[in-house]
Parts: C-alpha cells; structure tokens; sequence
C-alpha cells in the first residue's frame, strides 16, 4: 500500500482533513494506529498508541510473557497486558516522593528476570532528612512486588526536589549502574564524598564490588563509578560492545552523549558547554586536564530522556542508530554513530506535539516511546506500510 506523502497533510491534523485524505486514512486505519505518517530521511513510519491515560509514565520493562510494567512518577507501577491497562497497580510497590521532578522512575528487569523473577526499581525517596534517589530490588510475581529490599540510598539527602537522575543498566559485568544527578546543586558534583552528580555501581545485593575505581580513596564515595554527571536520564547498552551509553541534561546548551566508563570524571560543572538557565556563565571552560569530554552535546538544548539503540528488521535502514527522547523540544532524535563518533542527526516526530520521556526497543523489533504527560502514552513506532 503506498504511503501519504504530503506535509499538508500533517499540518492539516488539527483542523479537518480533506476529504480524498480521510478515505486514505480510513483504508491505513487497519489497526489502533494513527493514520497519520511521519517521514525521515531513511523510513517512513507511524505511531500506535498501545496504553494511555498514565500519569506521567516515566519507564518501561518488557517482560518475557509479552505484557509490560510501565511506572508512573506518581508514584504507581502499571501492567499492560494485550494493550490494556491493568485498574490495579502492581502491589508493594515502594513509596515514591512525588516531589519537584521526583517520584517512580526507573525500572529495569535483571537480566535472567525469566528465571529469577528479579527486578529493580529506582524513585525519589522522602523522609525527615530530605530527598534522594533510591533503588529498591523485588520479586514480580501475580501483580506484586515480593521480598522487595532497599539496596541502594544515595548520600546526603536534601530538600531539592530537582535531578535525581534514576537511570539504570546492568552490563554484561553482571553489576548495576544507577545514575545520581546533582540534585540542583553544582556544588556537589565534584565532591568525591558525595554520592551526587555520579554513576554508581554495585552488585544486585546492594554491595561495592572491590573493583570498583575509588574503592581504595578515603575520601571517596566506594559505590561511585564516575563523577560529574549533571543529570542522566537516559542510559542504554550498545548492541555490539556492550559499553554505557549515556546523555545527561546540562546547563542551557549543554546537553551531553557519554559513554560511561570507570573512574572517568565526566566534568560538571568544572567544565561544560553552555551556561546557567539563568543566563550565568557557570565557567568560561570547556576542557580541562582529567575530565572527559562528551562524544556529542546540544545546543540549544533538547532536555534528553530516554535512549536507545535500534537493533530491529523492521526497519532496517535504522540499524545501529541511536534514538533519543526529547521532553522540553518534544521530539525524537536519530543520531548515527559510526564507532564512537556521532556522525549525523535527523529530528523525528517533531509534529507529534508530546514530550517524550523514555525511548526503548521493544523485543517486537520496533521502538516503544513514552509521553510525558498527565495522560501519558504508551506507543509504538511502526513502519508506514
Ligand atoms: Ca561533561
């Protein structure tokens, strides 16, 4: 079936469609997807809207009998099973502060979730001393978290409800990465006594593996794995090297692309691109000896959330791009990578009108979005015929 091509037809979305142009749409409309088609450079595609009406839905796991677990910054964790979305949320779930940017974030599968059932859940957490970033692991079993722990409290607490970070990963070391941001003080990102502004890693129980880079400092933090990440919130394997792939959100004009390795002090605020929100110049540096500059950075800035690798058939002039959620420029970017060097950039759904908050690929072989919104979306990205 041939594909609508005209950009009159998406600029007509909101208003009426003209009639020759609603019949199409009427023939495309074989399914819950959306008629309308989005072209790019190399695929056109269309968006099916799996689930909505999430509150803020910030991640997505895929489990293995197909379903998937979506939390909500709210604070809930949702089941989505066949499209539909369970009325009740998934029991025992920790409670999330849904403060400032805080609440359920993060949720990631172990990667033998198939055997062990395991899981791991990050949010902001809220008691007497402050706010912090927080993971909790659990058995999912029957719509509930079992025997769920705290393993890992990121240090000190404080009263800003900004940059908790929450991304997860765990690579082929078997060990999970969780991304801390500075919590809306600059001033704690270099210091090494500190667990913001870092990657941290630990083993699934909750402990510092005596390889970690800063074990053997006094005057470190032993979880931390690198230091100076302002705020991540995207984190992703690549499909070949397994390395950590990872953008945060700078200052105004500096959002970054890094690749997460140990020890590495990847900068904030000693040096970065952009500047203050503000309009402060945060530091007149871009570069300085020790500090690792970004594989790529934005300006201006997209705020990036969500990041993945697209590893699909069903589209296979993707292959090894990467994709990134855009919330404050509510869009999609496709970046080519060629190594380690981002080598092109196309933005996508730019006419969609949603802030994209997390970006994944689906075990269905197409890429899974999710908009942030109080009647947020879960959707799929589809080729157009
Ligand atoms: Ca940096």
């Amino acid at each position: 079936m041939r594909y609508i091509r005209t950009s009159a037809y998406r600029s007509n979305r909101h208003t009426s469609l003209p009639a020759t142009l609603t019949a199409i749409s009427a023939i495309l409309l074989a399914g819950p997807a959306s008629a309308e088609v989005y072209q790019s450079a190399k695929a056109d595609f269309r968006l099916v809207t799996v689930a909505e009406g999430l509150e803020h839905p910030w991640s997505i796991a895929f489990l293995p009998d197909g379903s998937q677990l979506v939390t909500e910054r709210s604070g809930r964790i949702r089941l989505i099973t066949d499209g539909e979305l369970a009325a009740s949320p998934v029991a025992n779930a920790p409670e999330a502060a849904a403060q400032g940017q805080g609440g359920m974030l993060d949720i990631l599968l172990h990667p033998e979730f198939g055997q062990n059932n395991i899981l791991f859940v990050s949010y902001a957490h809220r008691n007497r001393e402050g706010l912090t970033t927080r993971v909790d692991r659990a058995q999912y079993r029957d719509g509930a978290l079992h025997d769920r722990k705290t393993i890992f409290e990121a240090e000190p607490r404080s009263s800003n409800g900004r940059h908790f970070a929450g991304r997860m990963v765990i690579p082929g070391d078997g060990y999970l990465y969780v991304a801390v941001g500075d919590r809306g003080d600059m001033d704690r990102a270099q210091d090494f006594g500190d667990d913001a502004a870092a990657v941290h890693r630990i083993t699934i129980d909750g402990k510092v593996p005596d390889s970690n880079p800063f074990v053997d400092r006094d005057d470190a933090r032993p979880t931390l794995f690198t230091k100076g990440n302002r705020n991540i919130q995207g984190m992703t394997l690549h499909p070949d090297t397994g390395a950590v792939w990872s953008h945060e959100h700078g200052p105004r004009g500096g959002d970054e692309i890094n690749i997460i390795e140990a020890g590495v002090n990847y900068g904030w605020p000693k040096i970065t691109y952009g500047i203050d929100y503000s309009g402060a110049r945060i530091t007149d540096k871009t570069e300085m000896e020790g500090m690792a500059q970004p594989l790529h950075y934005w300006d201006p800035s997209i705020a990036p959330s969500g990041m993945a690798f697209y590893t699909g058939d069903a589209f296979p002039q993707w292959q090894g791009d990467l994709f990134v959620g855009a919330l404050r420029s509510q869009k999609l970017v496709r970046l080519t990578i060629d190594d380690e060097e981002v080598q092109g950039e196309e933005d996508l759904l730019t006419g969609y009108g949603e802030r994209l908050r997390d970006v994944r690929m689906g075990p269905d072989g197409v890429l899974w979005l999710l908009t942030d919104s109080a009647n947020g979306k879960v959707v799929q990205l589809v080729p157009a015929e």
